[in-house]
């Protein structure tokens, strides 16, 4: 993408209505932009980031055998009568009534849609277990939508829902979300550890929270240390065998959130592997056994031809408010600094003087080759000055900075800058290329 053709709105002043860092940054860098109070538009660059948190989410889904579907944003009030929630959900509930007077909502969340999906449609236990999600937005008419994308009305959630005939099946899909999502996380360079947390409005008795540390974030959270130093990337793993031993290894250690925080069990930890800090929900998990499929009425035959109520589970992970907590996770004084994994564009090339026909020629040359070897680059080739180009680049947070100047183009060299740690080395063109490409 040159950056003469791109729409990127990047502003120069400091919005004053962001409170957080990453509203602040994801505004600057022209990102989104608000359309009413927690409703946001993505723009060029936040979309494409937000696209590649989707896809990362999509593949962890897929391998863990979770098959994709797309419900509606628009459900039928009808359906929540059904499970007892229409009336609990309360005020956040945006409610609809269409032209025929019929109510109708945008969903804050789908147990009842896919509840109802799954009654009409399977009736026997030989069709289970089975895992189905999608990736939609939802409405939650929230209080207080804040900190941009991080707590909006609108947002963009994964939600997937297990189905089983009994507790133990359960279980099992509970523990292969457990490890997709620790998968899942430290694939978008995030360290997000799995915490004790309430059920609020989805219900059950077992649930986990995915907490990334974050000075902003919005609860207080305690764990053991040796959570935070762990991989789950370096942990070889097969989803079809028994998870248990690997997810209590996990959940073994001390991690709770301030509303289910024990301070005795927490103190009894050494001291230097006491965190307390604050966190960013990113996900949370929920094992809730038949208290939808109940009231709902969604069995299937067992084998001794009985019906059997459906014991469910439900898995969230929060796509847009990823984005916030990523910049959350990964930025300095000049800006977003992009995870590889999730950056707008690979490579930033910066043409310090447009109108230099040696430099013109040497940046398209690279721009050709570097979009040949399959790599994203964002390429300036506009007539700003070389202050500004670098400081937007900064801003926007891009791994790579490559930059042609006439005076390096003189000796040969071109200079190659990692955002992440600053470093900058001189070398040729087709040295630079060599390094990026890889
Ligand atoms: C699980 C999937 C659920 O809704 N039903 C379907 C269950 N869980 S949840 O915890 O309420 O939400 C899942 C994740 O969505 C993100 N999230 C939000 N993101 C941005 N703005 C909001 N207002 C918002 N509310 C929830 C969180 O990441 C949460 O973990």
């Amino acid at each position: 993408m040159r950056m003469s053709a791109f729409f990127l709105p990047v502003l120069k002043e400091n919005p004053s209505e962001a409170q957080i860092v990453s509203h602040r940054l994801m505004l600057r860098a022209g990102m989104i932009r608000q359309a009413s109070a927690g409703i946001y538009s993505w723009l060029p660059l936040g979309f494409k980031v937000l696209k590649k948190i989707e896809q990362i989410v999509r593949e962890e889904q897929d391998a863990a055998g979770c098959q994709e579907v797309l419900m509606p944003t628009i459900q039928s009030a009808e359906l929540w009568r059904q499970s007892g929630r229409y009336d609990d959900y309360g005020k956040e509930m945006l409610r609809i009534t269409d032209r025929h007077e019929r109510e109708m909502l945008y969903g804050p969340t789908n147990e009842e849609q896919i509840t109802e999906i799954f009654r009409e449609s399977a009736k026997s236990y030989r069709e289970l277990p089975k895992l189905l999600y999608h990736i939609q937005w939802k409405f939650r008419d929230e209080v207080r939508p804040r900190f941009g994308v991080m707590r909006g009305r609108e947002f963009l959630m994964k939600d997937a829902y297990s189905f089983d005939l009994d507790e133990a099946g359960a279980r099992r899909a509970y523990n292969k979300m457990f490890i997709a999502y620790l998968r899942t996380y430290a694939r978008l360079g995030l360290k997000a550890i799995p915490m004790q947390a309430d059920t609020g409005p989805i219900g059950g008795d077992l649930s986990h929270e995915f907490i990334v540390l974050a000075e902003t974030g919005e609860s207080a959270v305690f764990c053991d240390k040796a959570l935070v130093d762990r991989d789950p990337l370096a942990e070889a793993i097969d989803m079809d065998s028994d998870l248990q031993p690997m997810v209590n290894s996990w959940t073994a250690r001390y991690a709770a959130t301030e509303e289910k925080h024990d301070e005795a069990r927490f103190n009894a930890l050494p001291a230097e592997r006491q965190v307390a800090a604050r966190g960013i929900e990113v996900g949370h998990i929920f094992y809730f056994g038949t208290k939808y499929s109940k009231p709902m009425n969604a069995a299937v035959a067992g084998p001794d031809g009985q019906p059997v109520t459906l014991h469910m589970g439900s898995y969230g992970i929060g796509v847009s408010r990823l984005v916030g907590a990523i910049i959350e996770a990964s930025h300095d004084d000049a800006g977003i600094i992009w995870p590889d994994a999730v950056a707008p564009f690979n490579v930033a090339l910066i043409n310090l003087k447009a109108d230099d026909a040696a430099c013109r020629a040497a940046c398209d040359d690279l721009y050709a080759k570097l979009k040949a070897a399959g790599l994203d680059v964002l390429y300036d080739d506009t007539e700003e000055r070389a202050g500004a180009k670098f400081a937007t680049m900064d801003l926007i947070g891009l791994p790579w900075q490559l930059t042609v100047g006439p005076r390096g183009l003189k000796s040969g060299v071109v200079e190659l800058k990692r955002r992440a740690t600053g470093e900058r080395h001189e070398l040729s063109p087709e040295a630079a290329l060599a390094k990026l490409v890889g």
